[in-house]
Protein backbone atom coordinates (compact mmCIF):
# COMPACT_ATOMS: atom_id res chain seq x y z
CA UNK A 1 0.00 0.00 0.00
CA UNK A 2 1.14 3.72 -1.03
CA UNK A 3 0.95 6.12 1.90
CA UNK A 4 1.31 9.80 1.05
CA UNK A 5 3.90 11.53 2.82
CA UNK A 6 2.79 13.20 6.09
CA UNK A 7 3.79 16.53 4.37
CA UNK A 8 1.33 16.35 1.88
CA UNK A 9 -1.23 15.00 4.71
CA UNK A 10 0.12 18.69 6.68
CA UNK A 11 -0.05 21.01 3.73
CA UNK A 12 -3.93 19.43 2.65
CA UNK A 13 -5.42 20.09 6.23
CA UNK A 14 -3.81 23.51 6.50
CA UNK A 15 -4.91 24.65 2.93
CA UNK A 16 -8.03 23.35 3.57
CA UNK A 17 -8.57 25.09 7.29
CA UNK A 18 -7.44 28.27 5.33
CA UNK A 19 -10.13 28.26 2.79
CA UNK A 20 -12.79 27.72 5.22
CA UNK A 21 -11.74 31.10 6.87
CA UNK A 22 -10.05 29.51 10.41
CA UNK A 23 -7.16 30.91 12.13
CA UNK A 24 -4.62 28.83 12.00
CA UNK A 25 -1.90 30.00 14.43
CA UNK A 26 0.31 27.55 15.38
CA UNK A 27 -1.16 26.88 19.49
CA UNK A 28 2.08 24.66 19.93
CA UNK A 29 -0.52 23.53 22.24
CA UNK A 30 -0.91 19.94 23.91
CA UNK A 31 -3.24 18.66 21.63
CA UNK A 32 -1.81 17.16 18.51
CA UNK A 33 -4.69 16.86 15.42
CA UNK A 34 -3.52 13.56 13.88
CA UNK A 35 -3.84 11.52 10.80
CA UNK A 36 -5.12 7.84 10.63
CA UNK A 37 -4.32 7.92 6.88
CA UNK A 38 -0.27 7.34 8.29
CA UNK A 39 -0.68 8.10 11.86
CA UNK A 40 1.28 11.11 12.17
CA UNK A 41 0.95 14.66 12.92
CA UNK A 42 -1.01 17.22 11.05
CA UNK A 43 -0.56 20.35 13.05
CA UNK A 44 -1.00 20.81 17.22
CA UNK A 45 -4.04 22.86 18.82
CA UNK A 46 -4.02 24.90 21.71
CA UNK A 47 -6.17 22.65 24.75
CA UNK A 48 -9.05 25.22 26.21
CA UNK A 49 -8.18 25.68 29.95
CA UNK A 50 -10.44 26.02 32.66
CA UNK A 51 -11.11 29.61 32.51
CA UNK A 52 -11.40 29.29 28.43
CA UNK A 53 -14.32 26.88 29.18
CA UNK A 54 -16.07 29.15 31.74
CA UNK A 55 -15.41 32.54 29.31
CA UNK A 56 -17.02 30.60 26.45
CA UNK A 57 -19.89 28.98 28.97
CA UNK A 58 -20.43 33.00 30.12
CA UNK A 59 -20.05 34.48 26.54
CA UNK A 60 -23.04 31.80 25.28
CA UNK A 61 -25.44 32.68 27.93
CA UNK A 62 -24.93 35.90 27.59
CA UNK A 63 -25.60 35.64 24.18
CA UNK A 64 -28.77 33.09 24.83
CA UNK A 65 -30.11 36.41 26.67
CA UNK A 66 -30.50 38.16 23.64
CA UNK A 67 -30.79 35.10 20.97
CA UNK A 68 -33.86 34.15 22.58
CA UNK A 69 -36.10 36.98 21.87
CA UNK A 70 -35.46 37.13 18.55
CA UNK A 71 -38.11 35.91 16.39
CA UNK A 72 -37.26 32.14 15.11
CA UNK A 73 -37.78 32.53 11.79
CA UNK A 74 -34.80 35.67 11.91
CA UNK A 75 -33.43 32.75 13.84
CA UNK A 76 -32.84 30.48 11.06
CA UNK A 77 -31.23 33.53 8.97
CA UNK A 78 -28.31 32.44 10.60
CA UNK A 79 -28.54 28.54 9.90
CA UNK A 80 -29.44 29.25 6.21
CA UNK A 81 -26.14 31.42 5.95
CA UNK A 82 -24.27 28.37 7.65
CA UNK A 83 -26.21 26.28 4.78
CA UNK A 84 -24.90 27.77 2.11
CA UNK A 85 -21.28 28.40 3.91
CA UNK A 86 -21.13 24.26 3.72
CA UNK A 87 -22.42 23.87 0.54
CA UNK A 88 -19.74 26.50 -0.93
CA UNK A 89 -17.07 24.92 1.40
CA UNK A 90 -18.09 20.64 0.90
CA UNK A 91 -15.46 19.58 -0.74
CA UNK A 92 -12.98 21.46 2.29
CA UNK A 93 -14.82 20.23 5.32
CA UNK A 94 -14.87 16.54 3.52
CA UNK A 95 -11.10 17.10 2.93
CA UNK A 96 -10.57 17.42 6.96
CA UNK A 97 -12.90 14.79 7.76
CA UNK A 98 -10.75 12.81 5.37
CA UNK A 99 -7.75 13.60 7.01
CA UNK A 100 -8.59 13.41 10.71
CA UNK A 101 -11.23 10.45 10.57
CA UNK A 102 -10.04 8.35 7.58
CA UNK A 103 -13.38 8.36 5.71
CA UNK A 104 -13.04 8.16 1.44
CA UNK A 105 -14.28 11.02 -0.04
CA UNK A 106 -17.69 9.98 -0.70
CA UNK A 107 -18.92 9.03 2.50
CA UNK A 108 -17.24 12.78 4.00
CA UNK A 109 -18.86 14.85 1.38
CA UNK A 110 -21.81 12.56 2.56
CA UNK A 111 -21.27 13.59 6.17
CA UNK A 112 -21.22 16.84 4.73
CA UNK A 113 -24.39 16.96 2.69
CA UNK A 114 -25.74 15.59 6.09
CA UNK A 115 -25.13 19.13 7.64
CA UNK A 116 -26.07 20.48 4.47
CA UNK A 117 -29.75 18.91 5.32
CA UNK A 118 -30.12 19.48 8.68
CA UNK A 119 -29.67 23.61 7.83
CA UNK A 120 -32.30 23.26 5.36
CA UNK A 121 -34.37 21.23 7.95
CA UNK A 122 -33.78 23.54 10.44
CA UNK A 123 -34.36 26.72 8.19
CA UNK A 124 -38.01 25.09 8.16
CA UNK A 125 -38.65 24.69 11.27
CA UNK A 126 -37.81 28.15 12.56
CA UNK A 127 -41.22 28.92 11.16
CA UNK A 128 -43.05 25.85 13.02
CA UNK A 129 -41.92 24.91 16.68
CA UNK A 130 -45.82 24.39 17.12
CA UNK A 131 -47.22 23.83 20.11
CA UNK A 132 -51.25 22.53 20.79
CA UNK A 133 -54.07 24.13 22.11
CA UNK A 134 -56.11 22.05 24.03
CA UNK A 135 -59.88 22.01 24.81
CA UNK A 136 -60.30 23.43 27.88
CA UNK A 137 -63.16 22.06 30.45
CA UNK A 138 -63.98 25.52 31.70
CA UNK A 139 -66.08 27.90 29.68
CA UNK A 140 -63.90 31.60 28.79
CA UNK A 141 -60.66 29.67 28.86
CA UNK A 142 -57.89 29.00 26.49
CA UNK A 143 -55.54 25.73 27.38
CA UNK A 144 -52.50 25.82 25.15
CA UNK A 145 -48.50 25.10 25.37
CA UNK A 146 -45.52 27.43 23.90
CA UNK A 147 -42.49 26.26 23.60
CA UNK A 148 -39.31 28.70 24.59
CA UNK A 149 -35.44 28.44 24.23
CA UNK A 150 -33.92 26.24 26.98
CA UNK A 151 -30.55 27.90 27.50
CA UNK A 152 -26.97 26.86 26.80
CA UNK A 153 -26.58 23.70 24.88
CA UNK A 154 -23.29 21.26 25.69
CA UNK A 155 -22.42 19.65 22.16
CA UNK A 156 -19.78 16.57 23.00
CA UNK A 157 -18.86 14.63 19.55
CA UNK A 158 -17.27 11.59 18.81
CA UNK A 159 -14.51 11.21 16.19
CA UNK A 160 -16.34 9.41 13.74
CA UNK A 161 -19.21 11.85 12.94
CA UNK A 162 -16.89 15.21 13.33
CA UNK A 163 -19.32 17.73 11.65
CA UNK A 164 -22.38 15.64 11.40
CA UNK A 165 -23.36 15.43 14.74
CA UNK A 166 -22.43 18.83 15.58
CA UNK A 167 -24.80 20.21 12.84
CA UNK A 168 -27.79 18.09 13.77
CA UNK A 169 -27.39 19.77 17.36
CA UNK A 170 -26.29 23.37 16.36
CA UNK A 171 -28.58 24.04 13.47
CA UNK A 172 -31.74 22.87 15.35
CA UNK A 173 -30.41 24.42 18.74
CA UNK A 174 -29.45 27.46 17.33
CA UNK A 175 -33.35 27.90 15.48
CA UNK A 176 -35.05 26.83 18.66
CA UNK A 177 -32.93 30.30 20.76
CA UNK A 178 -30.76 28.51 22.51
CA UNK A 179 -26.73 29.16 22.23
CA UNK A 180 -24.03 26.29 21.62
CA UNK A 181 -20.55 25.57 23.33
CA UNK A 182 -18.78 22.74 21.47
CA UNK A 183 -16.38 19.75 22.44
CA UNK A 184 -15.52 18.08 19.70
CA UNK A 185 -13.38 15.03 19.87
CA UNK A 186 -9.63 15.50 20.82
CA UNK A 187 -8.96 13.09 17.73
CA UNK A 188 -11.07 15.45 15.39
CA UNK A 189 -9.78 19.01 16.46
CA UNK A 190 -9.06 20.65 13.17
CA UNK A 191 -12.68 19.67 11.29
CA UNK A 192 -14.43 21.40 14.30
CA UNK A 193 -12.04 24.63 14.17
CA UNK A 194 -13.27 25.15 10.82
CA UNK A 195 -16.63 24.34 11.51
CA UNK A 196 -16.35 27.14 14.06
CA UNK A 197 -15.15 29.46 11.60
CA UNK A 198 -18.07 28.94 9.16
CA UNK A 199 -20.77 29.38 11.92
CA UNK A 200 -19.06 32.72 13.09
CA UNK A 201 -18.67 34.13 9.36
CA UNK A 202 -22.59 33.19 8.74
CA UNK A 203 -23.23 35.14 12.75
CA UNK A 204 -21.35 37.94 10.95
CA UNK A 205 -22.92 38.16 7.83
CA UNK A 206 -26.59 37.69 9.02
CA UNK A 207 -25.56 40.06 12.02
CA UNK A 208 -26.64 37.45 14.28
CA UNK A 209 -24.48 37.47 18.16
CA UNK A 210 -20.92 36.29 17.64
CA UNK A 211 -21.93 34.78 21.08
CA UNK A 212 -24.04 31.83 19.96
CA UNK A 213 -21.30 29.35 19.13
CA UNK A 214 -18.44 28.52 20.92
CA UNK A 215 -15.78 26.14 20.53
CA UNK A 216 -13.91 24.52 23.47
CA UNK A 217 -11.07 21.62 22.87
CA UNK A 218 -9.62 19.23 25.06
CA UNK A 219 -9.99 15.75 26.27
CA UNK A 220 -12.57 14.22 28.86
CA UNK A 221 -11.48 16.63 31.69
CA UNK A 222 -12.61 19.93 29.56
CA UNK A 223 -15.63 17.97 28.38
CA UNK A 224 -16.43 17.57 32.51
CA UNK A 225 -16.94 21.50 32.77
CA UNK A 226 -19.41 21.33 30.61
CA UNK A 227 -21.30 18.23 32.37
CA UNK A 228 -20.69 20.26 35.54
CA UNK A 229 -21.62 24.23 34.81
CA UNK A 230 -25.59 24.65 35.68
CA UNK A 231 -25.68 27.44 33.04
CA UNK A 232 -25.74 24.16 30.52
CA UNK A 233 -29.14 23.54 30.38
CA UNK A 234 -28.62 20.93 28.05
CA UNK A 235 -25.70 18.45 27.61
CA UNK A 236 -25.81 16.75 24.58
CA UNK A 237 -23.25 13.38 24.15
CA UNK A 238 -22.28 11.24 21.91
CA UNK A 239 -19.92 8.63 22.58
CA UNK A 240 -19.25 5.19 23.88
CA UNK A 241 -21.42 3.75 27.08
CA UNK A 242 -18.96 4.34 29.66
CA UNK A 243 -19.03 7.87 28.55
CA UNK A 244 -22.55 7.98 29.23
CA UNK A 245 -22.31 6.62 32.27
CA UNK A 246 -19.87 8.58 33.59
CA UNK A 247 -22.16 12.05 32.18
CA UNK A 248 -25.92 10.83 32.73
CA UNK A 249 -25.61 10.84 36.54
CA UNK A 250 -23.56 14.02 37.00
CA UNK A 251 -25.97 15.79 34.56
CA UNK A 252 -28.96 14.33 36.39
CA UNK A 253 -27.46 15.67 40.16
CA UNK A 254 -27.94 19.01 39.09
CA UNK A 255 -31.04 19.03 37.35
CA UNK A 256 -29.85 19.30 34.05
CA UNK A 257 -31.14 17.65 30.90
CA UNK A 258 -29.12 14.99 29.08
CA UNK A 259 -29.71 13.86 25.44
CA UNK A 260 -27.16 10.43 25.41
CA UNK A 261 -26.36 9.28 21.98
CA UNK A 262 -24.05 6.19 22.99
CA UNK A 263 -23.39 2.42 21.54
CA UNK A 264 -25.09 0.52 18.89
CA UNK A 265 -24.48 -2.93 18.58
CA UNK A 266 -26.75 -3.56 14.98
CA UNK A 267 -28.05 -6.63 14.01
CA UNK A 268 -29.66 -7.63 10.63
CA UNK A 269 -31.85 -10.26 10.42
CA UNK A 270 -31.69 -11.95 6.97
CA UNK A 271 -35.08 -14.27 6.20
CA UNK A 272 -35.31 -17.48 4.10
CA UNK A 273 -37.15 -15.10 1.70
CA UNK A 274 -34.75 -12.42 1.35
CA UNK A 275 -33.15 -11.21 -2.08
CA UNK A 276 -30.13 -11.54 -1.65
CA UNK A 277 -28.22 -9.79 -3.94
CA UNK A 278 -29.62 -6.85 -2.38
CA UNK A 279 -29.03 -8.20 1.21
CA UNK A 280 -25.59 -8.67 0.20
CA UNK A 281 -24.97 -4.87 -0.73
CA UNK A 282 -26.84 -3.86 2.21
CA UNK A 283 -24.99 -5.55 4.72
CA UNK A 284 -21.38 -5.32 3.08
CA UNK A 285 -22.33 -1.57 2.71
CA UNK A 286 -23.38 -1.34 6.63
CA UNK A 287 -20.20 -3.65 8.10
CA UNK A 288 -17.50 -2.75 6.16
CA UNK A 289 -18.29 0.72 5.14
CA UNK A 290 -16.50 3.59 7.36
CA UNK A 291 -13.86 0.62 8.52
CA UNK A 292 -17.13 -0.21 10.82
CA UNK A 293 -16.49 2.79 12.58
CA UNK A 294 -20.29 4.12 12.89
CA UNK A 295 -22.49 4.01 16.01
CA UNK A 296 -24.77 2.38 13.30
CA UNK A 297 -22.33 -0.21 11.44
CA UNK A 298 -23.91 -3.60 11.00
CA UNK A 299 -22.11 -5.84 13.78
CA UNK A 300 -24.47 -8.83 13.69
CA UNK A 301 -26.02 -11.09 11.01
CA UNK A 302 -28.94 -13.24 12.21
CA UNK A 303 -29.67 -15.49 9.01
CA UNK A 304 -32.39 -18.15 8.40
CA UNK A 305 -29.95 -21.33 8.67
CA UNK A 306 -31.71 -22.50 4.99
CA UNK A 307 -30.04 -19.30 3.41
CA UNK A 308 -26.97 -18.83 5.91
CA UNK A 309 -24.61 -20.53 4.14
CA UNK A 310 -24.79 -19.10 0.83
CA UNK A 311 -25.07 -15.60 2.32
CA UNK A 312 -21.55 -16.23 3.89
CA UNK A 313 -20.03 -17.38 0.54
CA UNK A 314 -21.26 -14.56 -0.67
CA UNK A 315 -20.54 -11.57 1.58
CA UNK A 316 -17.14 -13.52 2.04
CA UNK A 317 -16.35 -12.90 -1.61
CA UNK A 318 -17.78 -9.10 -1.60
CA UNK A 319 -14.96 -8.73 1.07
CA UNK A 320 -12.23 -10.24 -0.89
CA UNK A 321 -13.06 -7.47 -3.53
CA UNK A 322 -13.06 -4.83 -1.35
CA UNK A 323 -10.22 -2.59 -1.51
CA UNK A 324 -8.51 -1.40 1.89
CA UNK A 325 -5.91 1.91 1.61
CA UNK A 326 -5.53 5.14 1.56
CA UNK A 327 -8.53 6.86 1.32
CA UNK A 328 -7.90 9.47 -1.04
CA UNK A 329 -6.77 6.62 -3.58
CA UNK A 330 -9.65 5.71 -6.00
CA UNK A 331 -11.63 2.81 -5.62
CA UNK A 332 -10.66 2.45 -1.95
CA UNK A 333 -13.81 1.65 0.12
CA UNK A 334 -12.55 0.77 3.41
CA UNK A 335 -10.15 3.39 5.11
CA UNK A 336 -7.63 3.00 8.58
CA UNK A 337 -8.73 2.32 11.74
CA UNK A 338 -8.78 6.04 14.05
CA UNK A 339 -5.61 4.59 15.61
CA UNK A 340 -3.28 1.32 17.38
CA UNK A 341 -6.01 1.17 20.11
CA UNK A 342 -9.12 0.50 18.14
CA UNK A 343 -6.55 -1.82 16.23
CA UNK A 344 -6.10 -3.97 19.69
CA UNK A 345 -9.84 -3.72 20.60
CA UNK A 346 -10.63 -5.40 16.96
CA UNK A 347 -7.46 -7.94 17.88
CA UNK A 348 -9.30 -8.93 21.19
CA UNK A 349 -12.44 -9.17 20.12
CA UNK A 350 -11.28 -11.78 17.49
CA UNK A 351 -9.16 -13.74 19.88
CA UNK A 352 -12.56 -13.78 22.48
CA UNK A 353 -14.44 -14.89 19.47
CA UNK A 354 -12.33 -17.29 18.67
CA UNK A 355 -12.58 -18.87 22.14
CA UNK A 356 -15.40 -19.08 22.44
CA UNK A 357 -15.99 -21.39 19.34
CA UNK A 358 -16.20 -18.97 16.67
CA UNK A 359 -14.91 -19.18 12.88
CA UNK A 360 -13.18 -16.75 11.18
CA UNK A 361 -14.61 -17.19 7.48
CA UNK A 362 -12.08 -14.04 6.42
CA UNK A 363 -10.42 -10.92 7.44
CA UNK A 364 -9.47 -9.58 10.54
CA UNK A 365 -5.92 -9.01 9.46
CA UNK A 366 -3.99 -5.83 9.33
CA UNK A 367 -3.45 -5.05 5.33
CA UNK A 368 -0.13 -2.78 5.13
CA UNK A 369 -0.13 0.80 6.65
CA UNK A 370 2.72 1.84 8.49
CA UNK A 371 3.81 1.45 12.16
CA UNK A 372 1.45 4.10 13.01
CA UNK A 373 -1.50 3.88 10.78
CA UNK A 374 -3.70 0.45 10.81
CA UNK A 375 -5.57 -0.56 8.09
CA UNK A 376 -7.32 -4.64 8.88
CA UNK A 377 -9.24 -6.03 5.86
CA UNK A 378 -13.02 -6.51 7.51
CA UNK A 379 -13.99 -9.49 9.33
CA UNK A 380 -16.84 -11.89 9.10
CA UNK A 381 -16.83 -14.38 11.93
CA UNK A 382 -19.49 -17.30 12.17
CA UNK A 383 -20.85 -17.67 16.11
CA UNK A 384 -22.44 -21.12 17.52
CA UNK A 385 -23.95 -18.52 19.43
CA UNK A 386 -24.18 -15.34 20.69
CA UNK A 387 -21.65 -14.93 23.52
CA UNK A 388 -20.67 -12.17 25.84
CA UNK A 389 -18.57 -11.02 22.66
CA UNK A 390 -21.13 -10.42 20.40
CA UNK A 391 -23.06 -8.92 22.79
CA UNK A 392 -20.60 -6.44 23.12
CA UNK A 393 -19.60 -3.14 20.61
CA UNK A 394 -16.10 -3.39 18.88
CA UNK A 395 -15.90 -0.02 17.05
CA UNK A 396 -14.36 -1.96 14.22
CA UNK A 397 -15.27 -3.81 11.01
CA UNK A 398 -16.15 -7.44 12.43
CA UNK A 399 -19.75 -8.72 11.24
CA UNK A 400 -20.64 -12.19 13.41
CA UNK A 401 -22.83 -14.08 12.05
CA UNK A 402 -25.83 -16.26 13.88
CA UNK A 403 -28.52 -18.63 12.69
CA UNK A 404 -31.90 -19.14 13.56
CA UNK A 405 -34.06 -22.00 12.88
CA UNK A 406 -38.05 -19.51 13.49
CA UNK A 407 -38.91 -16.09 13.38
CA UNK A 408 -39.37 -15.57 17.35
CA UNK A 409 -36.22 -16.53 17.90
CA UNK A 410 -34.51 -14.64 15.37
CA UNK A 411 -36.00 -11.31 17.00
CA UNK A 412 -35.34 -13.01 20.65
CA UNK A 413 -31.74 -13.29 19.72
CA UNK A 414 -31.91 -10.02 17.92
CA UNK A 415 -33.05 -7.89 21.25
CA UNK A 416 -30.77 -9.97 23.39
CA UNK A 417 -27.64 -7.50 23.48
CA UNK A 418 -27.93 -4.03 25.78
CA UNK A 419 -27.78 -1.84 23.16
CA UNK A 420 -30.22 -0.44 20.81
CA UNK A 421 -29.38 1.63 18.45
CA UNK A 422 -30.25 0.60 14.54
CA UNK A 423 -32.02 -2.58 12.82
CA UNK A 424 -33.05 -3.74 9.75
CA UNK A 425 -34.49 -6.81 8.35
CA UNK A 426 -34.13 -8.35 4.93
CA UNK A 427 -37.13 -9.77 3.95
CA UNK A 428 -39.85 -10.08 1.13
CA UNK A 429 -42.50 -11.67 3.41
CA UNK A 430 -44.50 -8.32 4.59
CA UNK A 431 -46.04 -10.82 7.54
CA UNK A 432 -42.41 -10.96 9.00
CA UNK A 433 -41.49 -7.25 7.62
CA UNK A 434 -44.10 -5.68 9.78
CA UNK A 435 -43.58 -7.83 12.70
CA UNK A 436 -40.21 -6.90 12.77
CA UNK A 437 -41.16 -3.64 13.20
CA UNK A 438 -44.04 -3.94 15.61
CA UNK A 439 -44.38 -3.84 19.55
CA UNK A 440 -43.10 -7.37 19.85
CA UNK A 441 -40.19 -6.59 17.00
CA UNK A 442 -36.98 -4.81 16.70
CA UNK A 443 -36.45 -2.94 20.15
CA UNK A 444 -34.11 -0.31 18.43
CA UNK A 445 -34.85 3.35 18.11
CA UNK A 446 -34.19 2.80 14.53
CA UNK A 447 -35.45 -0.45 12.65
CA UNK A 448 -35.24 -0.83 8.64
CA UNK A 449 -36.74 -2.91 6.05
CA UNK A 450 -34.75 -3.98 3.00
CA UNK A 451 -31.96 -1.51 3.63
CA UNK A 452 -28.96 -2.20 6.31
CA UNK A 453 -28.65 -0.42 9.54
CA UNK A 454 -26.37 2.72 8.89
CA UNK A 455 -26.88 5.71 6.91
CA UNK A 456 -30.11 7.42 8.14
CA UNK A 457 -31.55 10.66 6.60
CA UNK A 458 -31.88 13.40 8.59
CA UNK A 459 -35.25 13.56 7.99
CA UNK A 460 -36.02 11.04 10.69
CA UNK A 461 -35.39 11.18 15.08
CA UNK A 462 -31.97 9.41 15.80
CA UNK A 463 -31.25 7.46 18.72
CA UNK A 464 -31.83 3.82 20.50
CA UNK A 465 -32.76 2.50 23.49
CA UNK A 466 -31.45 0.93 26.12
CA UNK A 467 -27.75 1.54 26.73
CA UNK A 468 -27.68 3.71 23.64
CA UNK A 469 -28.83 6.00 25.81
CA UNK A 470 -32.50 6.65 24.49
CA UNK A 471 -31.67 10.24 22.98
CA UNK A 472 -33.18 11.30 19.68
CA UNK A 473 -31.82 13.90 17.78
CA UNK A 474 -31.83 15.78 14.22
CA UNK A 475 -35.27 15.58 12.42
CA UNK A 476 -38.78 14.53 13.53
CA UNK A 477 -39.59 16.36 16.37
CA UNK A 478 -36.32 15.65 18.07
CA UNK A 479 -36.27 19.45 18.40
CA UNK A 480 -38.66 19.57 21.63
CA UNK A 481 -35.59 18.41 23.77
CA UNK A 482 -34.04 22.10 23.07
CA UNK A 483 -36.69 23.98 24.16
CA UNK A 484 -38.44 24.32 27.30
CA UNK A 485 -42.13 23.78 27.47
CA UNK A 486 -44.98 26.35 29.13
CA UNK A 487 -48.59 25.27 29.61
CA UNK A 488 -50.63 28.37 29.69
CA UNK A 489 -54.19 28.96 30.71
CA UNK A 490 -56.03 31.98 29.51
CA UNK A 491 -59.35 33.39 31.16
CA UNK A 492 -60.96 35.59 28.79
CA UNK A 493 -64.05 35.48 31.14
CA UNK A 494 -65.53 37.99 34.24
CA UNK A 495 -65.80 34.53 36.25
CA UNK A 496 -63.27 32.20 37.86
CA UNK A 497 -64.19 28.62 37.56
CA UNK A 498 -62.11 26.21 39.16
CA UNK A 499 -60.89 23.06 37.24
CA UNK A 500 -62.06 19.63 38.21
CA UNK A 501 -65.07 21.72 39.81
CA UNK A 502 -63.49 22.44 42.85
CA UNK A 503 -65.76 25.32 44.78
CA UNK A 504 -64.11 28.05 47.19
CA UNK A 505 -66.32 30.40 48.36
C1 LIG B 1 -22.79 8.00 14.18
O1 LIG B 1 -22.20 7.00 13.79
O2 LIG B 1 -22.49 8.54 15.27
O3 LIG B 1 -27.01 6.76 10.13
C2 LIG B 1 -23.85 8.70 13.40
C3 LIG B 1 -25.79 6.95 9.93
C4 LIG B 1 -25.34 8.38 9.89
C5 LIG B 1 -25.08 8.90 11.25
C6 LIG B 1 -24.20 8.03 12.11
N1 LIG B 1 -26.36 9.17 9.26
O4 LIG B 1 -25.00 6.05 9.76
Amino acid sequence: MNLPAPEELCRRAEEALIRCGAEITDGGGPLVARTPITGTELRTVTASSAEDVDRAITAAHEAFLEWRSVPAPQRGAVVRRLGQLLTEHKADLAELVTLEAGKIPSEAQGEVQEMIDICEFAVGLSRQLYGRTMASERPGHRLMETWHPLGVVGVISAFNFPVAVWSWNTAVALVCGDTVVWKPSDRTPLTAIACDALLARAARDVGAPAGIHALIQGSGDVGERLVDDARVALLSATGSVRMGRAVGPRVAARFGKCLLELGGNNAAVVAPSADLDLTVRGVVFSAAGTAGQRCTSLRRLIVHSSVADELVERISSAYGQLKVGNPFDDGVLVGPLVNRSAFEAMQTALDKARADGGTIVCGGERSGGSDAAYYVSPALVRMPAQTSVVREETFAPILYVLTYEDFDQAIALHNEVPQGLSSSIFTTDQREAERFLAADGSDCGIANVNIGTSGAEIGGAFGGEKETGGGRESGSDAWKAYMRRATNTVNYSDRLPLAQGVEFT
